[in-house]
């Protein structure tokens, strides 16, 4: 039996969904912390737990018609992993919905940014992440979940947000593209003035959002890989969110880097929640109605 985001009684037939979520189990190229396959499953399960109604944009966000794909088989092999990523993304692109992948570990999105842009002509990908992602090849893989933004720069614009962990040499090529990140300290010393220099930096009406949610401080995001101090809080993603969202026009979104932790509920059920938050400002800014 199929998992559904929010449960069945809620899931949109593909053909009345505006969001088509595409789990992605797959964490063949973790460094540190693995278990990022389990957690497709552990968010739509949290997610029968989430309240239908949002009370900030007051409506319910389901509304717009979400869609939940089976959970698929994952070739371990990055390459073939990668292509099958590129091609869920492209069908539910093709079929003018909005994908909504939860990995999985960050290399999943390197395919789906790929169908993006084979989509797309201009397009930005937003990239929120303590890491910045940006290596050429690591642990002799260009497919590595610490190459994600850097192979999404060959393809389109990237921006990046909430990052306080970079090597030497990724800092030094960010510097040389005048491509630095607004980092986790800029946001926290004025959340305003982080909020529309990301605005300003963005090129492209369409955006792509990307979050590893390890971008959230640990005591809010404890169940991941790769943990960094210093994170966002909750409300301070949420409104670099809203507003990035208020001002463009998102063409998919995906959630990846959570690595369920055993007895420890929130993580998952705080995923959920950041998934169904972000449908509801799409719905409520881009004026979607059900189908
Ligand atoms: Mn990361």
């Amino acid at each position: 039996m199929g998992l559904d985001f929010l449960g069945a009684p809620y899931s949109a037939g593909i053909d009345h969904a505006t969001f088509v979520i595409s789990p992605f189990p797959y964490d063949a190229t973790a460094s540190y912390g693995t278990g990022a396959r389990f957690a497709p499953a552990r968010i739509l399960e949290a997610s029968a737990q989430l309240e239908l109604f949002d009370e900030e944009l007051e409506e319910c966000p389901y509304k717009a018609g979400i869609h939940t794909l089976e959970i698929p088989e994952v070739p371990v092999e990055p390459e073939m992993a990668r292509r099958l990523s590129r091609d869920i993304a492209r069908d539910i692109l093709r079929g003018e919905n909005v994908p909504v992948f939860l990995g999985g570990d960050h290399s999943i999105t390197i395919g789906v940014i790929q169908a993006v842009t084979d989509i797309f002509e201009d397009v930005t990908v937003l990239h929120l992440d303590a890491h910045t992602d940006m290596r050429n090849e690591y642990q002799g893989s260009p497919l590595s979940h610490a190459c994600v933004a850097r192979r999404a720069s060959e393809l389109c614009q990237v921006v990046q947000a909430g990052i306080r962990s970079s090597s030497e040499a990724e800092w030094k090529h960010l510097k040389k593209m005048e491509n630095l990140p607004v980092t986790a300290y800029m946001i926290r010393q004025d959340l305003e003035q982080a909020t529309r220099k990301i605005l300003e930096k963005i090129e492209s009406e369409k955006i792509y959002i990307t979050i590893d949610v390890d971008c959230l401080d640990p005591s809010v995001m404890p169940a991941t890989g790769t943990p960094e101090p210093g994170g966002l809080a909750w409300f301070e993603l949420l409104h670099l969110l809203k507003e990035s969202i208020k001002h463009h026009k998102v063409v998919g979104f995906d959630v990846v880097e959570l690595s369920p932790a055993p007895g420890l509920h929130f993580p998952e059920f705080t995923c959920a929640r950041l998934v169904y938050k972000i449908m509801g400002y799409i719905k409520a800014f881009e004026g979607i109605s059900p189908k």
